[in-house]
Formats: structure tokens, C-alpha cells, sequence
């Protein structure tokens, strides 16, 4: 190792171990850790290609992929060897570690899922790509003035990306615009601008190196780079005209988590990586097979919700107007190869495109998409319209051409079956199927959590890493007192971390003894940030009305960024830093409650907050969380939640145990119920002084001294609205917080219940839900015999 990392300083990056700096040695242990992996992975491949093995193409516009290194490492089993190298080359391998920037190509969960998705392909030897866009801004970099979001361009790539192998001669083109023409029957699509596609490749180790899949991004180059002839004519404009839509084609990652852009921009980025991937799969079947009418044998393409969901017509475009196949030869094996995971029912994420828009991008899938519709009708008349009210809808889009639909939790999939595909459920009464989110346990208990995850090995060994369901053995120790201090003991020095991080770079003193309460995740009234600040607001009246009450200390910690034109999310954000300026000063009551808001939350810092956190907020309005995956992660790393009955928090009750899991808040039907009552917020309001009384201070400006009228229209649509059912859910919430209040003083027992939560949360890995997909919808497995054995 050490002697790689040094050929690598010296011809990798032609510098000497004297004057590298911390960038040079971060990339040469990249580099001789990217060796390790290529010896892995390329056998992976070889194996695949031997043994015609089926392979799953997972195509995602986001991979929130995060750091590398330690992953990278710890997955290879490499970890204390490059610590102990570095060592001897006077290196720290945690500040190079530290070094490395956050790949932030994703806006939140439904790209993390993708990032975990590819671990756990890996780790259970199954022969996948990932495809996605190599974007050269990912998610904006959040920071905070005078308690408001301002968005700064995050700019990973503007080191070297350590990891990817560039492959210039994986090239496709694509296209936009221009026309269709129809003759010796055939289409002819003559379109108006190109773009060439290049890939990126990432290795992706699975655990113990088992197996080495790919994560394959695509980047945009112009076709010509540039016009000479309108550049000697002086039209420099024209001159690097293509140029500029290659350029703008993977500028940016869109920032919008569940709410919709509607852009011609997004659509193009769409099409642009999904047609390069699909001509990529196309390329390589027809490498070990010659009858493209068996590619269904050979491919399974996942579709991470509609983002890629003009694979559909793309696929049946290429085999019809290349292959020669028929239209409906065409649809249907177009169907035998998709697969389409739904994410979210809002309705403001649901994509839809103007047909007179999207005609004009890609005209000949407009056509082939009337092609679609019309098989649809003629086999199920009155079947729900892909083409409906001048719009093209991605969705039943979608649904119509997979032959599986898949929703992210059993509650998510029933409220799937019965409200957004209700009417193409009744026609397709089997399609629609329930795969349960995972996390993976390597990055999310086994890296991000050294001490607790030392403690379990040492307990029970280290097959839990692969096999998490082997949690359950710690059931038996909920009774064993040494082993529950030494579990709190680890949740402790985490705390400590987290304390120590929070001093350095916030300025802020917490109480590592106090009880650290998290909710991050994405900005969202659905998600109801605002409902955890109001409640710290009326504690905090509590507080000062009963200073001698027995307090139990608190740190509410939040993280996370909202979409850049969501103004009530914004306004939310703004809310939250406005009142810890408040709540944090309060020389009555600063030892028992502190707010902590760190902006720029992302994977990293996922990382640092999750193993520290003893109270874990899932607090959505019932039926709005598709899933969530922080809940599992919280809950796996020895986190009590207090949660509605909403996403996955329904099967993580059932998991870890109702007694260990703090429940409140109305049910997804009842939810619906209370709001078909006019004036159902304003009611509730009344009825409940406490609520009444911060927004009453709030409104006053108690929080925003010198502009009493900030927060007026926020406090009006509670009063007034309130569509996310604050005022429902609010005075439960607080009784709620106080019986988490009155469990945390009883240390043992908490112990005794945290550590029930990580020994119940085995099925959550997702290797079990990889392993629902590869069996339900992509009859896959793994390639190679020997990994077949490991994984069982
Ligand atoms: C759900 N993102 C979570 C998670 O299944 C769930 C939408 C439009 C454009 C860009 N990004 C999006 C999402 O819809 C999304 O992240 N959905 C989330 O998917 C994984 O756990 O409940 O909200």
C-alpha cells in the first residue's frame, strides 16, 4: 500500500512525497485503493460477459454518492492498512478522508436510495450499471445570512474526480428538435441539434471486494467544437453555439426534491442520459447476442421514478426504426425489460410536459408515445390517457410501459394502488408491488458509526455487515447491563464528536449529556419542520413558566435545504434560525434547550449527526412520506423515533416494537377524513391554548424583533389552511415529546430500548430489498457461483 500510494504521488500526480500537499496524497491513496478495486471489478465484468449473464441497469437522474474514501476502503478491507501506510509516510488518513468533497449529485432521498442501491447490487455479486448524469455543479452549497438560505454553486469537480476512469471512446450521439418524415415505411427522424454522450465510469466494490459493478455517468460533449467559418466571419456566438448546449446539458443538477420545474432543460437532460444509456445496453447485448427480440433475457432496466421514463419510447424508437421490429413486437418487449419505482405522491411532482413542448424536443416520441396510447386504448378501453389535456403524462406513461410498478413502503403501495393509479390498477391488478427502502448497513452503521459497530462485532462477530438480519442476536443482550453501558458509552463518545464539531464550527456549546433530538432531511411542509420548531417554542414557554419542573435538557438539531423557489420552505428555515437566536440566549433557559441548525447538510454530515442522535424525528403528515430511509438509518444506529403512522416509520414500529417507538398523530385516513371539514385548522386552533400561544408570540414578533410582520402570512395559513394538518397532529405531539422526556431520565430502560431499535432493524438493510427486486421484477442473480455462496 505504501508503496502504491508513493507511485502514485510520483507518477499519477509527478510530485515528491515533500512537497505534496493534502489534495496530492488524498488522490495518490485514491488511486492505489482504485487499483485494489479495478482488480475486483474487472473479473466482475469478464464473468458477466462469460457467462451471458443477465444484468440490471438502474437508471437514475441522482446518485448521492457522497464521499468515497472510507467506503471505498472499508469495503475492499483495506482500511487499516492505508491508516497504518500513511502512518509511515507521516500521513493522516482522517484528514485526507476529510478532504475529499461531498459527490452531491442528488437532491435527497430518491438519489441516496440509488447511491445505497449500488452497494448493495455489489455486495450481492449481482451484474448491474448504474446510469446517471455526471453533473458538474451537484446540489447547491446552503449558507445561512441573518437566518435566511442563500444558494452558492457547489463545485466538486473542480479537483478531480479520483474515482472515475474517463472512457472518450464510449461515445454516443443524441438528439433533439428538427422533424419526422414517413417513407418506405419507415420513420425518419431529422433532428436539429446533436450532442455527443461520453462516459464516466465509477467502480462499485460490494463488501469484502465480493464484486465490482459499475456506476457509468454520462457527460455532455459538442460535436463540433467549434464553427471556424462563423468564427472568421466574426460571429463568435454562433461560433461555440453547440458548444453551449453540451455545456448547459450537465451544468447543474436541477435542486427540486418533490416539487416540479416543468423546464425544457430538465426534459433535454432526461433524454439525454436516458438515451445514451439505452443505446449503451443495446451496444452491449448485441456483443453476446444476436437477436435483439431476446433482449428481456439479458436486460432489466429500473427506472428511478418518471425522471428516466422516456426509456419507454426510446427503447421501442431504437427497435422499431433501427431493428425493424413491429410497433406492437416493440412495445411489448420494450415492457418485458422495464421496471418503474415510484417515489412520492404530491402532485406537484408528478412530471408532466406540454405535448406542444415536448413535440418539439423529441417529435418522433411524441409519436411513438400516440402509438403507445393507441395500443393501450384498442386492448383496454377507458384505460387512464398518457396524453391528456395537452399534456404528457410521465407517470401513466410509465406504468403502461413496465411490466412492474413498485411503491418504496407497504403503506406508500397501498395509497399507490388506491388514489394516483387507482383506475390502471384495476386494469393491471398485478403490477403494481411493494418493495420496502433499505439502507445500506456498510455506510450507515459500519463506517459512519466506528464505536458502536466495534462494540457489535465484538459481541456477535462481523456477519451482521453483510447479513443484518444478525442484529437480532443482540436481542438477548437488552438484559446484559455491561453490555448496555458500553452500548450508551458509544452513543456517548458519538455525542462527544458531534459536541466538539459543533464548537469548532458553529461557535455553539451543547450539553453532551442533554438528549440530541434530529430531523434532517429535505425542507418541506409535508415533512413539517415547522411543527418541531412550534413545539420547541411551547417547551420552551413551559420552561420559563415552570423553571423548577425537572426539565430533562434538550438539543434540537436540524439540517437540510429547501428548493430555492420554495418560498415557504424558505420561510421556515428563516423561522427556525430566528427563534434559536431567541431560545439560545435565554440565560433562564440556555442550559435545557439549545437549537442547532448547521447549514449545508448533506451526506457527511448525515454521517456525524445520525450516530449521535437519541431521538429521531419521522413526524410527516400521515400519507405524505413515500418511505423515508433517515428513519432507518436513526433507528439503526440506536436512535428512538417519534413518528406518525406514515412511509416506512409503519414498519419500523412493527420491527423494533411499539413499545419502543414513540407513536403520535392521526393515520393517513383519518388525515383525509379531517380535512374534507371546512375551517378544520381554525377549530383545532381554538381548542388548543398552547398552539395558540406561539402562534400568537410568533405572530407578534417575539422571534423577529424589529419586523413583527414577518411571519404574518405564515401564521395566517395556519390558521387558515393549515393543508399539512399541523394543528391536528400538534398537542399530541407535545404530550408526545414529553413521554420521550420522562423515558430519556430513566437511563437503563432507554438503553435497554435504543438498543432493541439496532437489534430490530436487520430486514431494513437494502440487500433484503435489492433482493426483492432482483427475484419480483428482475429475475436476476447473482453471476458468479461463489458469491452466490456468501450470500446465501
Ligand atoms: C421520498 N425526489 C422518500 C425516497 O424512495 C423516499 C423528485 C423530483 C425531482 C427530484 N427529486 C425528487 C423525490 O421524489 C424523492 O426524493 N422522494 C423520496 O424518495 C426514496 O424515502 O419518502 O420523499
Amino acid at each position: 500500500m505504501k508503496d502504491a500510494i508513493l507511485a502514485h504521488l510520483r507518477y499519477g500526480l509527478g510530485k515528491d512525497a515533500s512537497h505534496s500537499s493534502v489534495y496530492d496524497w488524498r488522490m495518490a491513496l485514491s488511486h492505489a485503493l482504485r487499483d485494489r478495486a479495478v482488480d475486483h471489478w474487472i473479473p466482475s465484468t469478464q464473468t458477466t460477459y462469460a457467462r451471458k449473464a443477465k444484468r440490471v441497469y438502474y437508471l437514475s437522474m441522482e446518485f448521492l454518492i457522497g464521499r468515497l474514501v472510507e467506503d471505498m476502503a472499508a469495503n475492499l478491507g483495506a482500511t487499516e492498512e492505508a491508516r497504518a501506510a500513511l502512518a509511515e509516510l507521516g500521513q493522516d488518513f482522517d484528514t485526507l478522508v476529510r478532504d475529499e468533497p461531498d459527490a452531491a449529485l442528488g437532491n435527497g432521498g430518491l438519489g441516496r436510495l440509488a447511491a445505497c442501491f449500488m452497494d448493495s447490487l455489489a455486495t450481492l455479486g449481482i451484474p448491474a450499471m448504474g446510469y446517471g448524469i455526471r453533473y458538474e455543479h451537484g446540489l447547491f452549497e446552503q449558507d445561512f445570512v441573518d437566518g435566511q438560505q442563500i444558494e452558492k454553486p457547489e463545485t466538486w469537480l473542480s479537483q478531480k474526480h479520483a474515482w472515475e476512469f474517463e472512457r472518450p471512446e464510449v461515445q454516443y450521439s443524441i438528439t433533439f428538435g428538427g422533424h419526422v418524415e414517413h417513407h418506405d415505411g419507415r420513420a425518419h427522424w431529422h433532428p436539429h441539434e446533436t450532442v455527443f454522450a461520453t462516459a464516466h465510469d465509477t467502480p462499485v466494490i460490494g463488501w469484502q471486494g465480493r464484486w465490482g459493478n459499475t456506476l457509468r455517468l454520462w457527460s455532455a460533449q459538442p460535436v463540433k467544437i467549434f464553427d471556424l467559418a462563423s468564427f472568421n466571419r466574426g460571429d463568435y456566438l454562433a461560433a461555440s453555439r453547440s458548444e453551449a448546449l453540451a455545456r448547459t446539458i450537465c451544468r447543474v443538477l436541477y435542486p427540486d426534491d418533490t416539487t416540479e420545474t416543468g423546464k425544457e432543460l430538465r426534459l433535454k437532460q432526461e433524454y439525454f442520459f436516458t438515451a445514451a444509456s439505452i443505446q449503451d445496453l443495446i451496444r452491449r447485448f448485441l456483443v453476446t447476442h444476436d437477436d435483439i427480440r431476446r433482449l428481456d433475457e439479458a436486460a432489466a432496466i429500473q427506472l428511478n421514478d418518471t425522471h428516466p421514463a422516456i426509456a419507454g419510447p426510446e427503447l421501442v424508437r431504437l427497435l422499431v426504426d433501427v431493428h425493424g421490429l413491429g410497433m406492437g413486437e416493440a412495445i411489448d418487449l420494450a415492457r418485458r425489460c422495464l421496471g418503474y419505482t415510484n417515489h412520492t405522491l404530491l402532485p406537484e411532482a408528478l412530471e408532466r410536459w406540454p405535448e406542444w413542448l415536448f413535440g418539439r424536443v423529441l417529435p418522433r416520441h411524441l409519436e411513438i408515445i400516440r402509438e403507445i396510447e393507441a395500443t393501450q386504448q384498442a386492448e383496454f378501453a377507458g384505460s387512464p390517457r398518457i396524453l391528456d389535456h395537452g399534456n404528457v403524462q410521465m407517470g401513466e406513461l410509465a406504468f403502461i410501459m413496465a411490466h412492474k410498478v413498485n411503491g418504496v413502503s407497504a403503506l406508500h403501495t397501498d395509497l399507490v394502488k388506491q388514489t394516483l393509479f387507482s383506475d390502471l390498477h384495476r386494469i393491471h391488478p398485478t403490477r403494481i408491488i411493494n418493495q420496502t427502502n433499505g439502507i445500506t448497513p456498510r455506510r450507515w452503521l459500519h463506517t459512519c458509526n466506528p464505536a458502536l459497530s466495534g462494540l457489535i462485532t465484538g459481541a456477535i462477530g462481523d456477519g451482521w455487515v453483510a447479513d443484518l438480519e444478525q442484529l437480532k442476536a443482540l436481542k438477548g443482550k437488552t438484559g446484559d447491563a455491561a453490555f448496555l453501558s458500553d452500548f450508551m458509552a458509544a452513543k456517548r463518545h458519538n455525542k462527544e464528536r458531534l459536541s466538539n464539531w459543533v464548537q469548532q464550527t458553529l461557535g455553539q456549546s451543547i450539553d453532551p449529556d442533554a438528549m440530541f433530538d434530529v430531523q434532517i432531511k429535505r425542507i418541506h411542509e409535508y415533512k413539517r419542520q415547522h411543527m418541531n420548531i412550534l413545539e420547541t417554542i411551547a417547551l420552551w414557554n413551559e420552561m420559563k413558566a415552570n423553571p423548577g419542573a425537572g426539565w430533562q435538557p434538550r438539543v434540537k438539531i436540524f439540517g437540510g435545504k429547501a428548493a430555492p423557489g420554495y418560498h415557504v420552505a424558505k420561510e421556515i428555515i428563516h423561522l427556525i434560525n430566528d427563534v434559536a437566536t431567541v431560545i439560545n440566549n435565554d440565560p433562564a433557559t440556555k442550559d435545557l434547550l439549545q437549537i442547532v441548525y448547521p447549514p449545508n447538510y448533506n451526506v457527511t454530515m448525515a454521517e456525524m449527526l445520525i450516530p449521535a442522535a437519541d431521538l429521531s424525528e419521522q413526524i410527516s403528515t400521515a400519507g405524505k412520506e413515500a418511505s423515508g430511509t433517515g428513519n432507518m438509518k436513526f433507528a439503526l444506529n440506536g436512535a428512538l423515533t417519534i413518528g406518525t403512522l406514515d412511509g416506512a416509520n409503519v414498519e419500523i414500529r412493527e420491527h423494533v416494537g411499539a413499545e419502543n417507538f414513540f407513536l403520535f398523530g392521526l393515520t393517513a385516513q383519518e388525515i383525509m377524513e379531517a380535512r374534507k371539514q371546512p375551517g378544520f385548522a381554525r377549530a383545532t386552533i381554538e381548542k388548543s391554548p398552547r398552539m395558540q400561544r406561539v402562534l400568537q408570540q410568533i405572530a407578534e414578533g417575539r422571534f423577529s424583533p424589529g419586523d413583527a410582520s414577518r411571519y404574518h402570512g405564515f401564521v395566517g395559513n395556519l390558521w387558515d389552511h393549515d393543508y399539512f394538518c399541523v394543528s391536528l397532529d400538534f398537542d399530541n405531539y407535545y404530550d408526545t415529546q414529553r413521554r420521550a422526556d420522562e423515558a430519556f431520565g430513566h437511563r437503563d430502560a432507554w438503553a435497554a430500548m435504543a438498543l432493541t431499535n439496532t437489534a430490530g432493524m436487520g430486514w431494513f438493510s437494502s440487500d433484503r430489498t435489492i433482493q426483492g427486486y432482483a427475484r419480483d421484477i428482475w429475475d436476476v442473480g447473482p453471476a458468479d457461483a461463489k458469491t452466490l455462496e456468501k450470500t446465501g
